[in-house]
């Protein structure tokens, strides 16, 4: 039987700097992403975008904070709509949006995995670590926050509480390469598994990749992947407002989403920060799509025409 795969569209901009990020989920569905995975034997839901209601603006300790009222709202709303979708596929794709989409995300499959009895591991590619809390960020952007809030640590009193908290053992950082003094801080306290860019110019990705996939294996866990679209090299994925140089390539992105295919592990996956006001006629939305392909099986031998003109 085939498998199923449920597409939910959640068109935040309201944890970033810059707008745009708003259009991420129509620019993606306009790119071909549903057909692409069709064309796999999948069998596709595409159940639309998720909304919130305009909300009144909420006071916090740090000034810094911009739209805490908007990003509390759209995770009250991602949570139910991310269970109900890992709990009707077999890998469900929440499609961003800006990286905050991911403190609704992962903890609405963390109570899937939950309800499972199997633990929930976080493969997190990125640039960055969104390591802050809502007192230590000082942009204020809150798409810096999501993994300190669903690994649990303290500081988000103003956001929902957490049923399911992913341990922090449980996650794998690889991409990194911007990360601010207070997240280096947790990062050396929590002891977490980071793959910097250096380490991947030393040893690749398929080595730390394969020691991660080990242990998600051995703990019979579900697998959850939040792609970051500014994890890429910003030349070959310019579309994202927080570009940093020195990013994975095409080749080491697609080998690791042939790589988490072949695993069978990955049971839902978030693609976040595409801002396709930056875009260059859809060359990162185009990207994206078949990195996602890849990740649902894709093999360049299989493929009968390129991809790309
Ligand atoms: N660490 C920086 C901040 O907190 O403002 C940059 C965060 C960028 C987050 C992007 C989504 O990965
Ligand atoms: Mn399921
Ligand atoms: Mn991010
Ligand atoms: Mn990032």
């Amino acid at each position: 039987m085939s498998r199923s795969s449920v597409i939910l569209g959640a068109p935040i901009e309201t944890g970033a700097s810059q707008p745009g990020c708003l259009m991420g989920p129509a620019s993606l569905r306009t790119a071909g992403l549903v057909a692409a995975l069709e064309a796999l034997g999948w069998r596709i839901e595409d159940r639309g975008d998720v909304t919130i209601a305009p909300q009144r603006p909420l006071d916090h300790p740090n000034p810094a904070l911009r739209n805490l009222a908007e990003t509390r709202a759209w995770i009250e709303a991602l949570v139910p709509a991310a269970l109900e979708a890992a709990r009707a596929c077999d890998l469900p794709v929440f499609i961003g949006g800006d990286h905050s989409i991911s403190a609704g995300t992962v903890p609405g499959v963390a109570r899937h995995a939950a309800e499972l009895g199997a633990p929930l591991f976080v493969l997190w590619l990125d640039a960055h670590p969104d390591l802050h809390s809502l007192h230590s960020t000082e942009s204020g952007n809150l798409h810096g926050t999501p993994v300190a809030y669903f690994t649990g640590q303290p500081g988000f009193e103003a956001f929902p509480p957490l049923e399911v908290p992913v341990p922090p053992q449980n996650m794998c950082f690889m991409g990194i390469r911007s990360v601010d003094p207070a997240e280096r801080a947790t990062i050396a306290t929590l002891g977490l598994e980071v793959h910097d860019m250096r380490s991947i110019d030393e040893f690749g990705v398929l080595v730390p990749l394969r020691g991660f996939l080990e242990r998600v294996a051995a703990a019979g866990g579900r697998l959850h992947v939040s792609f970051d679209v500014d994890f890429l090299e910003p030349q070959i994925a310019p579309a994202v407002g927080t570009t940093v140089p020195g990013g994975a390539t095409f080749r080491e992105a697609h080998l690791i989403m042939e790589t988490l295919c072949d695993s069978g592990l990955v049971t839902s996956l978030d693609l976040v920060e595409l801002n396709p006001f930056l875009d260059e006629r859809g060359r990162t939305a185009k990207l994206l799509r078949d990195l996602t392909a890849s990740l649902f099986g894709r093999r360049v031998l299989d493929r009968m025409t390129r991809s790309y003109g």
